[in-house]
């Protein structure tokens, strides 16, 4: 088993309604057990600012697929849940979007799968969330609580848990 981290973004719809149902569907369809869950963060947007805030969180699973079947199966997630790459733009707006932030400590560098996550740590609004689960797990030599001081984390806002 491995033990992966899971970045969960968006900025359209129930996003937090979807994340609890995006998140029983990687467990159920990845035979995967959810072994932390961050809070709900909502997050100023990042990169292309002329949009809605987003609400961003973080899990950790074990999981026995390889890293690749688990960002297939992670993509067939994003496009149950109203995602379609097709009608958007670079970093604007999604229903829900899965990143793959790290796989055990495998390092992968293809296009369509890079590991751990390239821009992983130039950006507060997943360090946030993954400070809160796994602060000094070492990921590519840092761990996420280092990375965060380095960081403004300015109008990022924790949300209290749902009923
Ligand atoms: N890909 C490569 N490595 C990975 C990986 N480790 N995990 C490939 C997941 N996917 C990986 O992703 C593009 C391609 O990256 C995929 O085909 C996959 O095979 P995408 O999700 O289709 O494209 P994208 O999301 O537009 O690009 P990118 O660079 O991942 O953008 P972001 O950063 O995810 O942009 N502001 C706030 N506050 N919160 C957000 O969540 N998100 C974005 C979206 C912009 N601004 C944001 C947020
Ligand atoms: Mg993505």
């Amino acid at each position: 088993m491995a033990s992966v981290l899971i970045a969960l973004g968006g900025n359209v719809g129930d996003v937090r309604a979807t994340f609890t149902k995006a998140i029983a569907n990687i467990c159920g369809m990845t035979q995967a057990a959810l072994t932390a869950r961050s809070s709900d963060y909502r997050t100023p947007p990042w990169g292309d600012e002329q949009q809605e805030p987003f609400i961003n969180a973080c899990i950790e699973i074990e999981t026995g697929l390889d890293p690749h079947a688990l960002l297939f199966t992670l993509h067939k997630i994003e496009k149950k849940f109203g995602r379609d790459r097709a009608q958007e733009r670079h970093w604007g707006p999604r229903t829900l979007d899965l990143d793959i932030l790290a796989y055990d400590d495998v390092q992968l560098n293809k296009p369509e799968l890079t590991l751990p996550h390239p821009r992983l740590f130039e950006r507060a609004f997943v360090l946030v969330p993954l400070a809160e689960i796994v602060p000094d797990r070492l990921i590519a030599g840092q761990t996420p609580h280092q990375a965060l001081a380095r960081l403004s984390a300015d109008g990022i806002e924790r949300l209290p848990d749902l009923q």
